[in-house]
């Protein structure tokens, strides 16, 4: 498929932190780094990043607070200017990971950093079957994966809810930028269906509101048996609808159905944000009301690459609880 031009939307909500509270969030985060077991998916490491995330910066817990409040007309905030590289400086970053399935196990100060964030809106979660069950998982082009409709290709990524399929999916994607893409190409699509709906004619409306909907589950999960029910893309109000999605796994059942989903997809297009990542960029979707996607960029697989970190987060752990394995973060 060809790269889409969207005449981009306005950008949405942001934040940049000033020096002092990229300095404050430096502080807490390298000594997150410092801090024992020193492993993203340790409790103990948690509950020392829970704790450490009532000290970030005030404006940046009060952005957090109103964005889960209301997530707003985009659905998507915007933080920049958040310190990702370790205490050395950018060039003490590791090259850019090439391998498949690609995690952050250890404690760096990025993944405190986006730790911090996420803690802050909900409890962070990850599935057994994506990215073994990491919380904090790499964002990058694989070798041999350039086609792939998932985070490891190159090709554009077509617009989805996270985990569109899974009963439990997440209520935010947190997705935090620590090496941007060196041709400048890579753009984080999102858009939200408080932009869409006014532009979507009452027939679409409609239809879209109807069980006529089937979603698989992607690539990175794995084989998933159970079938799964027809859905809705439009969920609840009618007049502020939540959105249910994947234009890569969800399937019309019927020709006035796929009209619908079509029309959609263009409504979408049409008013999606486009975002460059830059390092220290910390964009938070909200995966009820907003999908995203990527456009098309050229991978060099030499170490240069693109990379974020992705950690989702969910708003009530209680509701998962019987897939959760001792309480921990992991569903099954
Ligand atoms: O590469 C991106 O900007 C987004 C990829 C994506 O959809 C994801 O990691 O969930
Ligand atoms: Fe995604």
């Amino acid at each position: 498929m060809t790269q889409i031009d969207t005449v981009a939307a306005a950008p949405p909500a942001t934040l940049a932190l000033n020096e002092a509270e990229q300095r404050q969030t430096g502080q807490i985060a390298d000594r997150l780094a410092r801090t024992e077991p020193g492993l993203t998916d340790d409790p103990k490491w948690l509950a020392a990043v829970r704790d450490a995330s009532a000290e970030l910066p005030t404006r940046l817990l009060v952005e957090l607070r109103r964005f889960r409040h209301d997530a707003g007309p985009d659905a998507t905030l915007l933080i920049r200017d958040l310190p990702v590289s370790p205490p050395g400086g950018s060039n003490a970053l590791p090259p850019t990971p090439t391998r498949p399935g690609s995690v952050e196990r250890t404690a760096t100060t990025a993944a405190a950093v986006i730790t911090l964030a996420m803690l802050q809106l909900g409890e962070v979660l990850a599935y057994r079957n994506e990215k073994t069950g990491a919380l904090v998982q790499n964002v990058v082009p694989v070798p041999g994966q350039k086609t792939q409709q998932s985070n490891a290709g190159s090709v554009l990524l077509e617009m989805h809810n996270e985990n569109a399929f899974h009963p439990n999916r997440p209520d935010y994607v947190g997705l935090l930028c620590v090496r941007e893409d060196p041709g400048g190409q890579a753009r984080l699509r999102t858009a939200s269906v408080r932009r869409a709906l006014p532009l979507l004619s009452a027939q679409a409306r409609q239809v879209l509101s109807e069980e006529r909907f089937l979603t698989e589950a992607p690539p990175s999960f794995g084989v998933v048996e159970d079938a799964a029910p027809a859905h809705a893309i439009l969920l609840g109000s009618r007049q502020d609808p939540g959105i249910l999605v994947d234009f890569s796994a969800t399937h019309p059942l019927d020709e006035e159905a796929r009209e619908a989903m079509a029309e959609l997809r263009d409504v979408l297009t049409r008013t999606a944000s486009a975002l460059p990542l830059r390092p220290g960029d910390l964009a938070i979707v909200d995966n009820r009301l907003a999908v995203h996607g990527r456009t098309s960029f050229t991978p060099r697989y030499d170490g240069t690459d693109r990379w974020l970190h992705r950690v989702y987060a969910s708003l009530d752990h209680r509701r998962s609880r019987p897939v959760r394995r001792d309480g921990g973060s992991v569903l099954d």
